[in-house]
């Protein structure tokens, strides 16, 4: 059987390089887009390009960025992708009001410039097209969110989000298409960004519980997030594009959860109990054994607008296409602090057999 060829943007991000060990995994040859940059960037992906590449050439990569049209229209051109997967982004949503221009440009109008070339190239070959939509497009609305929610979005990244959206729709209307939104919630895995709080968290708890810092500072503890984990996403991903129409699917897990939770846990893994003393910026996470103070507030974590509340019913997906998530939250946060405890303890080894 012809295998299966596939183009993902954001390839060396989380869910990137997950999805192409999977695609891989079903035989697929994937090519991937990467941005220049003055150090590697390809941490995620390294052990599956050996793997693939150098054994019988299954992983590809190539340079290219979001916002240069000459470059999305010459690989789609020179690939001839069945399925284009568009997970690239600037996906931090509090550094999007840093810099709101660049982030519409990328995560808004990189979506355009795929679509475009697709329609454009007029290959013989039906191109189908996955866009990594979001949950923050429905901004503040305190309420479980399904396909038939309003978007209100709060941000600059969930505005630009919201226009790939809805190009992605008009694409598939206007021009016939097989163009499909995930709309995502919130999923985390041992390779999230660092600076994501599922991450940032599991991270610093590992580091506290082999003695080699104290203190966590955080933001908001207050807001509540519906978080899945990534592997469980990118098969949802995988599946839309196999499904016999295209369509938008919430992708979600029907709980939801505090920042204050996922900290709780993250901790309570380590065997540190934490309770909480005090109110807004003075407000201290401590050790109830030792009373050391493990979880403190800083003012620069809070952003301009805050989603407070989010919550994902995943019926459509689960009932038309067959998916459900297979990890649940306390599973997940177990498994990303157990990683970081073994790469901290396998770099902690490393660095003394180095000196
Ligand atoms: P991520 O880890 O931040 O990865 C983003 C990827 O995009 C990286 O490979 C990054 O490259 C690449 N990228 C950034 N700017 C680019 C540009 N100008 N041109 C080309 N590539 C660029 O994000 P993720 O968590 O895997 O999320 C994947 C997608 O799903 C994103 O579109 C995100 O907005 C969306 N999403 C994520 C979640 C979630 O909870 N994870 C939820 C809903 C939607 P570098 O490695 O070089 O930085
Ligand atoms: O924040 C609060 C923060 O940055 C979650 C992206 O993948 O999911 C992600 O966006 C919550 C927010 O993710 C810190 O204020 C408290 O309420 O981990 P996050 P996010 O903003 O929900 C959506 C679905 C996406 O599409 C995005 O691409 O945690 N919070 N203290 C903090 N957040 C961070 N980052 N750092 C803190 O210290």
């Amino acid at each position: 059987m012809k295998r299966k060829v596939a183009f993902i943007t954001g390839v060396t991000g989380q869910d990137g390089s997950l999805l192409a060990k999977f695609l891989l995994k079903k035989n697929y040859i994937v090519h991937g887009l990467k941005r220049r940059a003055s150090s590697f960037n390809t941490g995620r992906i390294d052990s599956i390009y050996e793997e693939h590449q150098l054994k019988n050439k299954k992983l590809f990569l190539h340079y290219g960025d979001l916002t240069d049209s000459l470059s999305i229209y010459d690989l789609l051109n020179k690939i001839k992708p069945d399925e284009v997967y568009n997970l690239g982004a600037q996906s931090h949503v509090a550094i999007s009001f840093i810099n709101p221009e660049y982030t519409t440009n990328v995560d808004g109008i990189g979506n355009l410039r795929l679509l475009d070339a697709i329609t454009k190239l007029k290959l013989k070959k039906k191109i189908k097209f996955f866009q990594a939509s979001t949950s923050e497009m429905y901004g503040n609305q305190k309420k479980i969110l399904n396909e038939n929610s309003k978007f209100e979005p709060v941000s600059p990244y969930a505005s630009a989000k919201l226009l790939a959206y809805w190009n992605t729709k008009i694409y598939r209307e206007a021009y016939g298409i097989f163009a499909s939104n995930g709309i995502m919630f919130n999923h985390e895995s041992p390779v999230r960004g660092e600076n994501f709080i599922s991450k940032k968290t599991t991270k610093a708890v590992a580091e506290i519980s082999l003695g080699l810092r104290e203190v966590l500072y955080v933001g908001n503890l207050n807001s509540y997030r519906d978080w899945g984990y990534a592997g469980d996403y990118v098969e949802a991903m995988w599946k839309i594009m196999q499904y016999k129409k295209s369509d938008d699917f919430v992708i979600a897990t029907n709980k939801t959860h505090s920042v204050r939770k996922f900290i709780e846990l993250a901790f309570k893994r380590v065997g540190i109990t934490i309770n909480w003393k005090g109110q807004g910026i003075k407000e201290i996470g401590y050790n109830k054994e030792t009373n050391k103070i493990h979880v403190r507030i800083d003012e620069i974590y809070f952003r301009p607008n805050e989603v407070e509340y989010l919550k994902g019913d995943y019926t459509k997906i689960k009932n038309s296409i067959g998916w459900s998530p297979r990890i649940n939250f306390s599973m997940l946060v177990n498994m990303m602090v157990d990683e970081d405890i073994k790469n901290l303890k396998k770099s902690t080894i490393q660095f003394k057999s180095d000196k």
